[in-house]
């Protein structure tokens, strides 16, 4: 079905934090170069977002920041709503799962689910810490992992061993908060019964959308092979939508149940507020011929390919038509973290490169992740800026101006007969907008920009072949035909860029004084501007950014970097807790070993060596040399000579790095690895046995 009416959503980033470079990478921009291509086509378009209000992270965060969940949402949501328009995201509405029409809907939602059945009721234990009387997520669990038995596993995942757990596997579960050991309760919970839908679901995706990318398909499919489960759609919080049925008092619908649900009710916001604009809600969620399209994370593919379509199915509602889920962009080689501020905020970006949202939405599009991870990094920004946006796009369009400027006064000069060179470069640029359709259509927006950036390459090919500031010195007729031409390329730049970067586009349409209304359909042409038309005021498209912004970039990463280690040192020393006791032994065993005293002689680094010190001992027998693997907590190994040490005498010799050890010389090992050579507190004799 040919379609001509387009509901576009963008995940709805939860309100715990500011967006950075990673979201806009992997969901807003791409939504937003899809939705002005559309539009630009005069396509019917809504482009729907919102913040993501509930859930575990914003209370997390409201916990962190000592202030309550709501001004957690009230800040973050106004700074995200801001930072997305800053940076030219064209939503039709940002709106907010914390408003009224959205808590209704959403209630509503899922009591015309339950009044038809679609649930499964089921109680069942879960944990509890019995001195808040609060139930836990799974996240809020900590203890013992059950295959490396590291402390402070999480009750989904150890990131120790990397296991994937449940909260039932941890040995000794505490909550994450408190530290209280907990206890299991039981509590009743409604669930969606996944498995009910698996053949449709296996059906619809693995028949029907072999056309989604290969990572949204791939991942559909895993799910699905693995077979799906019925999924709890209710959570003890309290914070959230109550659950709106009798008996489920104290009890919220689970975020990814309302969330999604959210697309829907900004719809309606929208709609109920300007009916002729956009018609009513269900036009855009119920009618055949509207096309949705869902631009995601990957982290986000089985709730929008599996979950929602779900739901959706149930209420009879229209199903996404495709999920362009993203990979992760990272940042210098490392995750993008929010909690480690890992990141390159949106709202710090603005203030440190003012008016440079193009740049930012270019270089993101052109490293976009849309087939795997990606990279950002601070000298790719630099050099793109530098190498491409300034020295082939904007210095071609300067070019062009300038030179119109100075030798037709600002208008655009009638041109003469053109050359076969002048068709061949025509001929080159005609292909464009059908090669950039087909690239959009399929979601394949970096291949589209770089595209669009070829056309600027012709452009800037052109005047460097033609070279009209030489021309005009001997035939101001050619040099009158190539700067109409140069123009003319000008003007089909200003829409090929237009969904990529809107506010050049803007300026550059400014600087060309052309029509607002010229759309898609006009690309490829060659006679956007008429001979005499006044061109408006010319100034730089771009500018080029200097090595000093970029150094400050990367100091200000490094000195986070360097606090993150000592937080999580920090972290691993509060979650420290003693080892479980070995299991048990004899006097008869311990007697075996031969522990003495000796006051250390000599003590300095092993040569070539950064882990041994070598000791030279008065054992109180004739000396001895002992090598010990405690180079890295003793950088001044001096300082252990004259101490009385513990060594355990009647180990065979063994060589390491050409020298013979003889014995061992017993250390404590501290909760961060380091370690600390047991000493004598009182002179005894050297030799004396340790029992
Ligand atoms: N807030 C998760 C995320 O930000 C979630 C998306 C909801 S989309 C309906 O990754
Ligand atoms: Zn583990």
């Amino acid at each position: 079905m040919a379609f001509n009416r387009t509901l576009i959503t963008a995940a709805l980033p939860y309100a715990n934090g500011p967006v950075h470079i990673g979201h806009l990478a992997g969901v807003y921009v791409p939504a937003d170069i899809y939705a002005r291509y559309l539009r630009l086509k005069g396509q019917e378009v809504l482009f729907v977002g919102g913040s993501d209000e509930h859930g575990v992270p914003v209370t997390i965060r409201a916990r962190k920041e000592g202030i309550t969940t709501q001004q957690v949402v009230d800040r973050y949501h106004e700074l995200i709503r801001r930072s997305f328009a800053e940076f030219g995201i064209s939503y039709d509405i940002y709106s907010r799962t914390t408003s009224a029409i959205h808590h209704r809907f959403a209630a509503d939602y899922f009591r015309a689910m339950y009044d038809a059945g679609q649930f499964v009721e089921e109680t069942s234990e879960q944990f509890y810490d019995p001195e808040t009387g609060h139930f836990l997520t799974d996240r809020n669990i900590r203890g013992e992992c059950p295959r490396c038995h590291s402390l402070g596993a999480y009750g989904d995942q150890c990131e120790k061993c990397g296991a994937t757990l449940s909260p039932d596997e941890l040995i000794n579960p505490y909550n994450a908060e408190t530290g209280n050991a907990l206890a299991k309760k039981a509590t009743k919970h409604w669930y969606l019964p996944l498995d009910q839908y698996q053949t449709w679901l296996e059906d619809w995706i693995l028949n029907h959308h072999k056309e989604w990318r290969p990572n949204v398909y791939g991942q559909c499919k895993s799910w699905l092979d693995g077979g799906l489960k019925p999924r709890a759609v209710t959570r003890d919080l309290d914070w959230g939508i109550p659950v709106p049925i009798e008996g489920a008092e104290g009890k919220v619908l689970y975020v990814w149940f309302d969330a999604p649900i959210g697309y829907i009710s900004n719809t309606k916001e929208l709609c109920d507020a300007q009916p002729e604009k956009y018609g009513p809600w269900e036009k855009w969620w119920k009618q055949p011929d509207t096309r949705m399209i869902h631009f995601i994370g990957k982290d986000n593919i089985v709730f929008h390919c599996i979950v929602f379509p779900a739901m959706l199915k149930a209420q009879g509602y229209n199903l996404p038509d495709n999920v362009p889920a993203n990979e992760f962009l990272n940042l210098e080689g490392d995750k993008i973290s929010t909690s480690r501020n890992w990141a390159v905020w949106l709202n710090e970006y603005l203030e440190d490169f003012p008016g440079k949202q193009d740049v930012l939405r270019y270089v993101l599009t052109a490293n976009a992740p849309e087939t795997k991870d990606n990279d950002f990094t601070w000298a790719d920004f630099q050099a793109r800026n530098n190498n491409e946006l300034v020295a082939i796009y904007g210095n071609f369009i300067n070019r062009a101006l300038v030179l119109t400027g100075k030798y037709f006064g600002g208008e655009v000069p009638a041109r003469g007969q053109l050359t076969d060179y002048d068709n061949q470069t025509v001929e080159e640029f005609k292909n464009v907008k059908a090669t950039l359709e087909q690239l959009l259509d399929n979601f394949r927006f970096r291949d589209a920009q770089r595209e669009a950036m070829n056309l600027a390459r012709i452009g800037n090919k052109y005047l460097a072949d033609t070279e009209p500031w030489k021309l005009a010195k001997t035939d101001m007729e050619r040099t009158a035909t190539v700067l109409h031409m140069a123009l003319q390329i000008a003007a089909n730049l200003a829409i090929a860029f237009e969904p990529f970067l809107p506010f050049s586009s803007e300026k550059l349409k400014g600087m060309l004084n052309l029509d607002h209304a010229i759309g898609w359909a006009d690309l490829g042409r060659i006679d956007l501007l008429s001979a005499g038309h006044r061109l408006g005021q010319v100034s730089l498209l771009f500018e080029k950014i200097e090595d000093e912004a970029i150094r400050t970039q990367l100091e200000r990463l490094e000195r986070i970097k360097r606090e993150n280690e000592e937080t999580a040192k920090q972290e691993v020393l509060k979650n420290w807790r003693p080892e479980p006791i070995k299991d048990s032994t004899t006097i008869d065993e311990f007697d075996k070993m031969d522990i003495r005293v000796a006051t250390v002689l000599e003590c300095s680094n092993v040569k070539k060596s950064d882990r041994l010190l070598q000791f030279r001992l008065d054992d109180g027998m004739g000396g001895r040399t002992i090598l010990s693997g405690i180079a890295q907590s003793y950088p001044n190994p001096s300082e252990l000579v004259g101490k009385q040490v513990l060594f355990i005498a009647n180990f065979p010799p063994r060589k390491m790095m050409g020298i013979e050890s003889q014995g061992m010389i017993l250390s404590a090992v501290d909760a961060d690895g380091k370690l600390v050579v047991t000493t004598v507190s009182t002179p005894v004799k050297n030799g004396c046995p340790v029992g």
